[in-house]
Parts: C-alpha cells; sequence; structure tokens
C-alpha cells in the first residue's frame, strides 16, 4: 500500500510513523509513507496555502490551486489506476473499524489533512472522494486525524499482525475485552483472579468470555443492540440482568 499525506505542516506527522509497528511496517515494505508540503505546490514568494473567505468572515480557507496541482502530480507518479483521495475534516464520515478495513483494501490512499476554518468547496466537489472525520470533537487541523487513520489502516494490512491477534479482538468482534493480567500474582495486596493460574483452559475461556459480556453490558451497551450473540453469551447476559434485578 502506498499513503501520501498531503499537509502544510509536515513536521506533525514525522514522528508517529518513525517507532514501533508503523515504522516496522515501514521497514517490511507493507506500506509507503510520504509526507507531501503543500507550499511545494505554491509558485509565489511567499508559498501562500490560504486566503480570505469571499463573503467575509473570520479565519482562513485553504486555496484550491495548491490542493489540486498537488493531488494531480501525486496522481500523475503512480501506477494505480485510481488512487483514492480522502479529505480529513470534522464534516466527514466517522472513523470505524469497518471503515478501516475498508480504506486497508486500496492500494493507494491520498489524505488531505484540512487546516483553518476549511478548505476551499471545490476541492470536496471536484478532487476529493471521500471525507472523514474521527469523531466528534474539533482538531486544529486534520494532521493528527490522518495519523489515527494510518495507523487503525496500516494494523489491518495482510502480514502486519499474526492472524489471530487482529481478528480476534474488540470492534472485530462486537464485544470489548476481558481483563488482562500478567506476573507478579499478588500486587500491593491486589490478586490476579485464581481461574487465571488454575491451568485449566475451559474454564479461563469461560471467564474471559463472561467478563467480555459483562464489560460490554456495563461500558458499551450500545455494541449489544447491534451484535448478533452466540447462544452461549444470551445466557451469560441473562443471568448478569437477572443477578441486577
Ligand atoms: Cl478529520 N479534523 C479536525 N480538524 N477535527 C476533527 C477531525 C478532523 N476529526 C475529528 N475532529
Amino acid at each position: 500500500m502506498k499513503i501520501d499525506l498531503v499537509t502544510i505542516f509536515p513536521g506533525i506527522l514525522e514522528g508517529p510513523f518513525k517507532e514501533s509497528m508503523i515504522k516496522r511496517a515501514i521497514d517490511q515494505g507493507l506500506v509507503e509513507i510520504s509526507l507531501v508540503d503543500l507550499r511545494d505546490y505554491t509558485h509565489d514568494r511567499h508559498h501562500q496555502v490560504d486566503d480570505t473567505p469571499y463573503g467575509g468572515g473570520k479565519g482562513m480557507i485553504l486555496k484550491p490551486e495548491p490542493l489540486f496541482e498537488a493531488v494531480e502530480d501525486l496522481k500523475a507518479k503512480t501506477n494505480e489506476e485510481h488512487p483514492w483521495v480522502i479529505l480529513l475534516t470534522p464534516q466527514g464520515e466517522r472513523l470505524n473499524q469497518q471503515l478501516a478495513h475498508d480504506l486497508s483494501c486500496k492500494k493507494h490512499l491520498i489524505l488531505i489533512c484540512g487546516r483553518y476554518e476549511g478548505v476551499d468547496e471545490r476541492v470536496r466537489t471536484a478532487l476529493v472522494d471521500q471525507e472523514i472525520s474521527i469523531g466528534d470533537y474539533v482538531l486544529t487541523g486534520g494532521e493528527l486525524a490522518s495519523a489515527v487513520l494510518v495507523d487503525a489502516v496500516v494494523r489491518l494490512l495482510p502480514g502486519f499482525l499474526a492472524e489471530e491477534a487482529s481478528v480476534n479482538e474488540s470492534f472485530t468482534e462486537p464485544l470489548l475485552e476481558h481483563p488482562h493480567y500478567t506476573r507478579p500474582p499478588v500486587y500491593r495486596g491486589m490478586e490476579v483472579p485464581p481461574v487465571l493460574m488454575s491451568g485449566n483452559h475451559a474454564e479461563i475461556a469461560r471467564w474471559r468470555r463472561e467478563q467480555s459480556v459483562r464489560r460490554t453490558y456495563e461500558r458499551r451497551p450500545d455494541l449489544l443492540d447491534t451484535s448478533i450473540l452466540m447462544p452461549e453469551d444470551e445466557i451469560i447476559l441473562n443471568n448478569i440482568k437477572k443477578k441486577e434485578s
């Protein structure tokens, strides 16, 4: 996969891809990530990327010309038929695991990081394939949002994770994770549940499943509304509800 990030602050994005798992994915050749400085696509002395809004009002708007030229240049340099152009903006469709999975199937993503009060509307209508937001809060720009998107997408690429880990996990499965413990068995008086040290794998699996269902019910009941539970999970859930009443 190839990912281009178009931004006026490439410095913000230099850190996130230089460490840990995403770095490894880059080193392994699973993904190629390029930071593209929008100012490289200006032609004036001041490298102006923004301007005041027609009709008045506060704030600055990203100009269309540098964005069009940057994206067209990136498209001209790729072998891909149709690179997928995404604008990161609070007005976009909300990122979730399904969307991350859909994007992980694309061969080439071009991510435009929005800034200031917004971007010229002609960029949205004529250049962008999809607008994406990472949640209902306001950031100063799309850079951090694009780093979140890249992280969520790259970890789903084939060969990134051991098969089991990526599939059997919160939000692919409809349930939240059960609690985890490691050594020591007692820390500051807090004990590891004995079942986890029993060596009885069937018992451990049952305990974990119960904890997952309980956690989901307590913290994210909305996930239970939309997911199809296995019959064993329905029984666990009914027991939890019975004990409550
Ligand atoms: Cl993509 N951009 C900005 N500026 N704020 C956001 C966002 C994006 N997603 C959530 N908040």
